[in-house]
């Protein structure tokens, strides 16, 4: 029975209703987890007929609708959330208050869904909040991955993986559209034949999986939208094969089900390092084909056989290349299966697909053997290499004879296929997350395209829900802020602005501390409670927290770290103000030098703590499993936000967005979004150092760079490098960290020496971090830089970079 009224009592009601009738217990007997999942349904019962009355809206108004393909949502947990948008926070607090439950004990009850490895996963997961809280019809759809990103545990300062099997205790949020299961085919081989005059392509011998959907809502804020994110499962169609059974083959049926149900199995860890792995190909193309398929069916439903209308109706979002197959299949849907000829057909799917890039790092762009491509979507790879034979003509008329050039900007060459050149080539709209970033694509790796069609390309500077990450995570700087200058910013974070004249007012500061110190505290009990560590709040919590990568640069922070270490143990003179170092960050199973770069943190942290002086200054603390629910906590406490990226290497970064609206102030380099913060919030109120984008360009060009001689010379990096190897920080490992001080100092595989320029950028971050402990110590300066930080990051709420999309790219009437 669905709910429409929202009061205390009928929440009471349902939630002791469905105990008593799915477990038969009272709400005394009930574990938190029962409790939750009451909960979380008595939310879904009440949203219900709202997400059926806005689908039907969609359908009724013929309005359009993007369809957001993301290999990643990493959406967080959903409770909280959904209770914010729906502005029933009081009334559940309430009634279960009444029924003696405190809710924040069910809340952290709630799996969390980490269907994403770190930025461009969250990302899509900020803009479908968005998106719906600005009544734009839009489908968010990926993978039903039955193991989300892994575990992260530390075993003796080591990072371990444990499967993440978040659907253990069923989801319920998620409703399977059975209705909509559609069949995806893999392998065989193409029967040209003709038909009426016409030919016609079959694949024969395929193997073909059924791909169910389940959907998940996806509320905006205080309005009427409900949209849905669909999330794609792989099932074996022979189910019951009887013929097979009968024939005594029951364990390979049963292993031919096992296969093909591999297909959404387990999300792949690494982000940016790509690999070749067939699994992933197929992982690819089996939600983008379902996808497109079941967006051809809904649009056939409304408007028929009038195909030429479908750029009017949808858009697909291509959320960096992964999804990229959308564009042949789209051309195989039209072609093979609605008729049109080819011309009209690419006509057609040019203008529905939208292309968005989030790195430039040569190591994380997608491209495809064309043996394993031709084997596993035969009809794929030819429309794919018709494709490339029309761009490479019509490149040719335009770059007579350029053969170079045209190899590089080929959908199909050197045996590969290239992905990214196969979204510039045939979307309507390419962009980039950050203005350094969209600069960067159009100077360099598209700078050809470009000067072919410059106004497809586009730079929307990435942003963040500001309801998850400043209403939902900080509930006390929310009120403190609503209490200042009204609720306006709950719906327009630009408001928040509105906060800048009280960075001059005492009192106003002093509340503002206030708050951030009991932010602080809540995470210490946290970290306590999980990891049995403790910690003075006076400290100053300085934070690094993103995924471990060498162009992050976490081993910039760390080697700094042990040069305070030396000056503290060697110079009874020398002292700090107290200072806190949090990271929080996972490596890529397979990526050793990032799992060192862990191990030699944990170790950092181990050594000072022998030591009695300075551990009363300096303090390493390694967040395990760093996730979105740690990271609610997280950044509310943060003070300093480490942004230490080479320059040029982070397309747009947006964790540092989340610190500034939470009133931290960043230490960071002139790279991806920093730019922006910086010009938000002026030079006095962050701390920029490093070499900027253009010098490291020209450093990399003219090969001069020699790190030795920067070793040679500072005595307090050649000092801590060496105790890397004497044993005074691995003491029962000396050989551990030989690894990093080659790369840093000789470099290997015949590629350059600190290829990320952590030695060269070490002076200028030591100054920095100079500079901000000196400022520090000035209360009220330093309040005063995090007020201005909160009250100007309103721009990097992502409802701003929502509307710009939809400006710019989309086109999409919001229903309001
Ligand atoms: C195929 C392996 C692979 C997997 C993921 C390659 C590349 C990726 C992503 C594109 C990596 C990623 O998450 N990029 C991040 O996207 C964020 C959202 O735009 C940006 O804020 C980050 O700077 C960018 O690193």
């Amino acid at each position: 029975m669905a709910i429409t009224q929202f009061d205390s009592e009928s929440i009471k009601q349902s939630i002791t209703g469905k105990l008593q009738r799915y477990n038969g217990i009272t709400v005394a007997e009930a574990t938190p987890q029962q409790l939750y999942k009451a909960v979380a349904s008595t939310v879904r019962d009440q949203i219900m007929q709202k997400w059926m009355v806005f689908r039907e809206r969609w359908i009724n108004e013929k309005g359009k609708r993007v369809y957001y393909l993301s290999v990643e949502f990493l959406t967080g947990r959903a409770l909280n959330c959904n209770l914010l948008n729906l502005c029933s926070q009081e009334n559940y607090q309430k009634a279960l208050r009444e029924l003696n439950i405190d809710l924040q004990d069910i809340l952290v009850e709630e799996p969390e869904p980490a269907l994403g490895n770190g930025g461009l996963g969250r990302l899509a997961a900020c803009f479908l909040d968005s998106l719906a809280s600005l009544s734009i019809p839009a489908m968010g759809c990926t993978i039903r991955y039955e193991y989300g990103l892994f575990r992260q545990k530390m075993v003796d300062g080591q990072q371990v993986e444990l499967p993440d099997s978040w659907l253990q205790n069923g989801n319920a949020w998620e409703i399977a559209a059975v209705e909509d299961t559609c069949q995806v085919q893999f392998g065989g081989r193409i029967e040209e034949r003709e038909e009426n005059g016409r030919m016609v392509f079959h694949l024969e011998d395929a193997y073909t999986i059924d791909a169910v959907p389940y959907d998940m809502p996806v509320i905006g804020y205080d309005n009427q939208c409900v949209n849905t994110l669909r999330t794609w499962s792989a099932r074996s169609r022979e189910r019951i094969d009887l013929r097979s059974f009968g024939e005594g083959e029951y364990i390979k049926a049963m292993e031919e089900m096992q296969m093909a149900e591999v297909i959404s199995k387990v999300l792949y860890p690494e982000d940016k390092h790509y690999e070749g792995k067939m699994l992933r190909l197929k992982q690819h193309y089996f939600f983008t084909s379902a996808t497109l398929q079941n967006a051809l069916k809904t649009f056939k439903r409304q408007y028929g056989n009038h195909l030429e209308l479908l750029p009017d109706k949808v858009v697909f979002h291509i959320n960096d290349t992964h999804p990229g197959l959308a564009i042949p299949e789209m051309m195989r849907l039209l072609i093979d299966q609605e008729g049109l000829d080819w011309e009209t057909a690419q006509r057609i799917t040019y203008r529905c697909m939208a292309y968005t890039n989030h790195t430039v790092m040569a190591e994380a762009l997608e491209r495809w053997p064309v043996e394993m491509m031709r084997q596993t979507l035969p009809r794929i790879f030819m429309i794919l290499e018709e494709l490339n034979r029309r761009v490479c003509e019509s490149l040719f008329q335009s770059y007579p004879d350029q053969w170079d050039r045209i190899g590089r900007m080929a959908i199909i060459a050197y045996g590969q296929v290239h992905m990214a050149n196969l979204c510039v080539a045939l979307s309507f709209s390419v962009n980039g997350v950050s203005q350094l970033h969209g600069k960067i694509l159009t100077d360099t790796i598209f700078h050809d395209y470009w000067l072919l069609d410059r106004k497809k390309f586009s730079a929307i500077t990435n942003g963040i829900t500001h309801r998850r990450w400043l209403l939902e995570s900080n509930p006390a700087l929310t009120s403190l802020i609503r209490d200042a200058i009204g609720d306006g910013f709950y719906k327009d974070a630009q408001q928040l602005e509105r906060l800048k004249p009280l960075a001059e007012d005492g009192a106003f500061r002093d509340r503002f501390d206030q708050v951030k110190r009991s932010n602080k505290e809540r995470l210490r009990k946290l970290i306590h409670q999980r990891q049995n560590i403790d910690f003075d709040i006076n400290f100053i919590f300085d934070v690094q927290a993103k995924r471990l990568h060498e162009y992050k640069r976490q081993l910039l922070n760390a080697l700094h770290i042990q040069v305070l270490y030396n000056r503290l143990v060697d110079d009874p003179g020398f002292s700090m103000p107290p200072r806190l170092f949090l990271f929080g960050a996972k490596a890529a199973p397979g990526y050793w030098r990032a799992k060192l770069i862990i191990r030699y943190i944990n170790a950092l942290s181990t050594l000072i703590e022998k030591h009695p002086r300075a551990r009363q200054m300096l303090k390493v603390v390694y967040l395990e499993n760093y996730d979105v629910s740690t990271a609610e906590v997280l950044m509310p406490a943060a003070e300093i936000s480490q942004q230490l990226s080479t320059a040029g290497k982070e397309a747009s970064g947006t964790g540092n967005m989340k610190f500034m609206m939470n009133g931290a102030v960043t230490l960071g380099t002139m790279d991806g979004a920093n730019v922006e913060i910086y010009e938000q919030v002026g030079a006095e109120n962050i701390y920029i150092f490093g070499m900027r984008a253009d010098t490291v360009e020209s450093m990399y060009r003219e090969g001069i760079y020699n790190p030795m001689s920067i070793y040679e010379t500072n005595f307090e990096i050649r000092k801590a490098m060496n105790q890397w190897l004497d044993g005074t920080v691995f003491p029962s490992e000396p050989l551990a960290m030989q690894d990093l001080y080659h790369m840093l100092l000789q470099g290997d595989h015949g590629g350059m020496a600190d290829p990320y320029f952590v030695l060269k950028d070490f002076g200028s971050y030591s100054m920095a971090n100079r500079r901000i402990v000196e400022d520090y110590q000035d209360r009220q300066k330093w309040l005063r830089m995090a007020v201005i930080n909160t009250a100007m990051s309103g721009y990097f709420s992502s409802d701003r970079t929502i509307r710009e999309y939809n400006e710019k790219i989309w086109h999409i009437d919001p229903i309001l």
